[in-house]
């Protein structure tokens, strides 16, 4: 077992950010050496892939086609790195597991099982009826934390859920209304239209979406700067809260343009019709309105969600205890008054600090949501 190739692997897997969901990033190392009981060789990758779109080949499958014919011979003394269990289902495309049996690759080692309940063992089990030797748990915690997003929703039945604001070095996040102020700089703007393609959906609340007219998509972001440079700017699902469908409907976030939700609990005697544009009811005496959101998200298979404000909004999820990230941006610039970003935190509210860095002028910190918050 070494960590120094699963570590590549879970470095193949990250290149699919953005483009797989609501499939798991996953990379894959096939290695021919030592581990293979070969006395006097050196560990040699003789093969590698990742899962680059969402429908397209499994990691595996491109790492056993990137193997060169006259290395062919040497896949059954190979010890294969797969950052999650093999597949045994057929999905868009036939078992992973089953490849790796074909080409008779000596070991399996990978960082997680797959909580998919189509795999969810399987693929160990299959992979050890046919006699390879299959290892599971390394770097778990860094296989976990890349497809958070992934394990979160299978696990927990709600999307990834990522809560992000922007305030000034006096502590505050908008004007007194509520109003929208700029605070962040030019380069905390592109970050987050690069998050914004990072995710499934991005979410406003009422008044955010009427003050502001947001596009909510990721034209700072070009499709140049992607890591595959592949001419595919993805934007995310739109998602807005409009209780009494008061919104007006020539706001940007209802141009049709990307896929948009919106969410009210007005009954209405006929469902509205607009190009791409779908509405959601939460009957008020069914509960909460963030719980109907996170189970109808599920059923749409949404795996993430960057929540932009504004305050109401983003103090509903603290207090709802519903997040699992938070992304602040701290400028030096000072307002002198208006909304407090304390305002929002929940007092209860405490996050592992992540990371702290300079972004252009701005000073952005992440907290991940301690497990019990
Ligand atoms: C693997 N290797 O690279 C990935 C796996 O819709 P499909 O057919 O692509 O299947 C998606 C499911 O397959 C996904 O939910 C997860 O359980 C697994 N993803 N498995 O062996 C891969 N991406
Ligand atoms: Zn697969």
């Amino acid at each position: 077992m070494n960590e120094r190739f699963m570590l590549r692997a879970l470095e193949l897997a990250s290149l699919g950010r953005g483009h797989v969901s609501p499939n798991p990033m996953v990379g894959c190392v096939i290695i021919h050496g030592p581990e293979s009981d070969e006395p006097n060789a050196e560990p040699r990758i003789i093969g590698e892939g990742w899962h680059q779109r969402y429908g397209d080949w499994h990691a595996e499958v491109n790492a056993i086609r990137s193997v060169r014919p006259e290395d062919a011979h040497l896949l059954t003394e190979s010890t294969v790195y797969v950052t999650l269990e093999p597949c045994s289902h057929w999905g868009k495309t036939p078992p992973c597991a089953d490849l790796l049996i074909e080409n008779r690759v000596k070991r399996v080692i990978c960082c997680n099982d797959d909580p998919n309940p189509l795999v969810a063992g399987q693929g160990f089990a299959k992979l050890r009826a046919a006699g390879i030797t299959v290892g599971t748990g390394v770097m778990a915690e860094q296989g976990r934390d890349l497809n958070a997003r992934f394990f979160t929703f299978f696990e927990r039945k709600r999307p990834y859920i990522i809560l992000k604001w922007a305030e000034t070095a006096d502590g505050f996040i908008a004007g007194e209304q509520g109003t929208p102020v700029k605070i962040s700089g030019e380069l905390a703007h592109r970050l987050v239209h690069r998050w914004r393609s990072e995710e499934d959906a991005i979410m406003v609340g009422t008044n955010t979406a009427r003050l502001d007219n947001p596009r909510l998509n990721t034209r700072l972001w070009p499709i140049q700067a992607g890591p595959l440079q592949t001419g595919f700017n993805k934007n995310p699902t739109r998602i807005v809260i409009d209780n009494q469908l008061s919104l007006d409907q020539t706001l940007n976030l209802f141009d049709g343009s990307q896929p948009t939700i919106v969410y009210h609990q007005r009954p209405l005697s006929f469902v509205p019709e607009r190009h791409n544009v779908s509405y959601s009811f939460a009957p008020q005496d069914a509960g909460p309105l963030l719980v109907h959101l996170m189970q109808d998200l599920h059923q749409r298979r949404i795996q993430s969600v960057l929540v932009e404000g504004g305050t109401t909004l983003l103090k509903s999820f603290m207090e709802a205890g519903l997040w699992d990230e938070m992304r602040v941006f701290r400028s030096p610039t000072m307002l002198g008054g208006g909304r407090l970003a304390d305002a929002i935190k929940a007092p209860a509210v405490r996050g592992n600090l992540i990371s702290r860095e300079k972004v252009g002028e701005d000073e952005l910190t992440i907290y991940k949501n301690s497990p019990g918050n």
